[in-house]
């Protein structure tokens, strides 16, 4: 669990933020730097939310972890968004502020509830946090997540940096109530994990309301709904008159040649690049403030829209008859930055390029392929899997990474949850006469994998279900799940057992094994892929880097014995690299022993049996991250 250390102090509120100007206020106890996901969390804090709940994902994960060691506040991870969602919702019903965080492809997730809870509305405030990953630096899909708003009908604030991060978050809780709706809060990376200056304010504590029974309300069969429908638009009319008048609108700069309508990190490029423009900063972005734009248009010769993926604001502008150039300078696809904003203003013939002027971007990085870690133990049933020849469909968590070379041993991979379904329907398929296995993290089981087991068990699907237990979310750094028995607090409570939740969906052949065990883990592998209707097999090694590094002795090549036959690379273990002596002709290698694990995978795949533990007088055993 990381816990925060943002103080709890009082003062008064934020001030409307820009870019740096050198005038910032002095980082002090109540003045603080936080990232844009601390000041949320730090924003719900202010706006006396009681339950915060959420589902850990790239971008949006520290939002909740920022806050898990408040006493005040119920602060929880669920098995997945829409639960989380549901969570927040009935918190909110039951009378009390409640916020649900997800990053974006999470919101696909807890869709079905977003959708009617626009229907429903709220009973205290009810806040959601979405965090965009343009540019998908950690996600399966680049999608943006500002048309949900629309389709729903919920509200959209947008901030750019920190303090409004905060800032919006106490004001959505506020809009959240007045207009008895959820709010959504869209983020994206840079703003979620660019750190800036927040001021700290006061908590403010709300009475508990309670729950008030109204069917007609709450109870969404057709016949409510119906009648929630229209007070869903005329909520939106009253909202789109709310947003002519956001206090998060800032108008600024010079001139009447061009204008800049804008939102979120891109506010702060176009800043970089066009210091002097004349800029509409948005941060209410559904519903917009057409007449506020409309009028900003009048005063400007071109009007711009700059914007990170779809052209949502642009196509709005264009709707409402305002003319707007966008996304034929600025693309569609991928993060902007000061660099591609600058060229496209370039391009629309407003900037003028002068070579030397601004600083080159960075140089690229080096490529790197990304490894599973030395000692991982979702190593060797991949290994094992490429020796049975299987069709894997495979699923989202660090054992993605066995789609890469040297494992290569992952033919699909799609959406958390996606890998049993897809192979129910792959073995439908005849699985072209290979075994079908689907291969699914402990967290991704539980966030998404059971109801995909229930069909294999209802269709008696020949299929292997390898759950890859490790005891954690590993990929997005370590989080508790209903398997681990922990909370996000760290406290003990009570685990799902996954032999018996398979055993009670009506598996009949489940093999729990250890993966260290390379003879054992295929052998169990295939002895499931041989079994008639769906078998599986738990493998129990616990992640190698949670919750503290589980290092035993490192081991090491006896070089006169290595025959370089290189069977052990085929592990795709960082630790083990080339040497610099040969055998007829070809490389051997050695171990670091610095990274070692110990894990003894590569002793095992080494035919002359050249790999042995480092004696333990040369090398103490090394127990890391205590
Ligand atoms: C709908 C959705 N929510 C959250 C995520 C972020 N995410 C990616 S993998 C993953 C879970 C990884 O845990 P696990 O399945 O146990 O595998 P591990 O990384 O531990 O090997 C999460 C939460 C996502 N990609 N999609």
């Amino acid at each position: 669990m990381k816990t925060s250390s943002i103080p709890d102090t009082s003062t008064t509120t934020v001030s409307e933020p820009v870019v740096a100007t050198g005038n910032e206020p002095a980082v002090t106890e109540s003045v603080v730097l936080l990232s844009g996901n601390e000041a949320i969390a730090r924003g719900a804090v202010e706006a006396g939310v009681l339950v915060a709940v959420g589902y850990p994902g790239t971008p949006s994960t520290e939002i909740l972890e920022s806050i898990a060691d408040r006493n005040d506040i119920d602060v929880r991870w669920s098995p997945n968004e829409k639960v989380a969602l549901d969570v927040a919702l009935g918190a909110s019903l039951g009378g009390v502020r409640a916020l649900a965080t997800m990053k974006h492809v999470g919101l696909n997730v807890a869709a079905d509830t977003f959708m009617t809870a626009a229907y429903t509305g709220v009973g205290a405030g009810l806040v959601i946090v979405s965090a965009d990953d343009p540019g998908m630096h950690s996600s399966q899909n680049e999608q943006d997540n500002r048309a949900y708003a629309r389709m729903a009908g919920v509200p959209m604030l947008e901030p750019s940096n920190s303090a409004e991060a905060k800032q919006c978050t106490v004001l959505a809780f506020e809009i959240s109530e007045e207009f008895d709706t959820p709010v959504l809060i869209r983020t994206t990376t840079r703003v979620s994990h660019n750190r800036g200056i927040v001021e700290l304010g006061t908590r403010a504590e709300h009475p508990v309301k309670g729950f008030a029974p109204d069917p007609a309300k709450y109870v969404m069969v057709p016949g409510y709904a119906r009648g929630r429908r229209p007070v869903l638009l005329d909520r939106l009319r009253r909202l789109a008159d709310r947003s002519e008048v956001s206090p998060l609108t800032v108008e600024s700069g010079v001139g009447s040649e061009f204008g800049v309508v804008t939102s979120g990190i891109a506010y702060h490029y176009v800043r970089e690049v066009l210091p002097e423009a004349r800029i509409l900063k948005l941060g209410m972005t559904y519903p917009l403030p057409i007449e506020r734009i409309r009028a900003f248009s009048e005063s400007v010769g071109r009007l711009f829209v700059v914007e990170e993926l779809d052209p949502i604001m642009e196509n709005d502008i264009k709707a409402a008859g305002i003319a707007a150039e966008g996304k034929s300078f600025f693309p569609q696809i991928g993060e902007l930055s000061p660099d591609v904003v600058r060229r496209g203003f370039v391009a629309a013939g407003v900037l003028i390029d002068q070579p030397g002027t601004h600083p080159d971007p960075a140089p690229p990085t080096v490529a790197r392929p990304p490894l599973m870690c030395p000692g991982c133990p979702h190593t060797p049933p991949f290994l094992a899997l490429k020796r049975l020849g299987a069709v894997v469909t495979g699923d989202i968590g660090c054992y993605t990474l066995a789609a890469l070379s040297p494992l290569a041993a992952m033919d699909t991979c799609l959406a958390m949850g996606s890998s049993i379904g897809m192979a129910v329907g792959m073995a439908a398929s005849g699985g072209a006469g290979k075994p079908v296995v689907a291969t699914i993290g402990d967290s991704t089981f539980m966030h998404g994998g059971i109801q995909g087991l229930a069909d294999a068990v209802y269709s008696q699907a020949n299929i292997t279900v390898i759950i890859l237990d490790n005891g954690t979310t590993a990929m997005t750094g370590g989080q508790e799940h209903p398997g681990t028995g922990v909370t996000l607090q760290g406290a003990t409570t009570t685990a799902v057992d996954l032999v018996g939740l398979c055993t009670a969906l009506g598996v009949t052949h489940i093999k729990v094994v250890d993966p260290y065990d390379l003879a054992a883990t295929y052998n169990a592998i295939e002895a499931a892929t041989a079994h008639v209707g769906p078998a599986v097999v738990i493998t129990n090694r616990p992640c190698v880097e949670a919750p503290m590094k589980v290092r035993d002795r490192p081991y090491a090549v006896i070089s006169d014995a290595c025959t370089a036959c290189q069977a052990c690379m085929a592990a795709g273990c960082p630790s083990i690299i080339w040497s610099d002596e040969t055998y007829e002709g070809r490389r051997k290698v050695i171990i670091d022993s610095a990274t070692c694990t110990g894990c003894t995978l590569c002793a095992q795949l080494c035919p002359p049996l050249a790999i042995v533990p480092v004696p333990l007088i040369a090398s103490p055993v090394e127990v890391a991250g205590v």
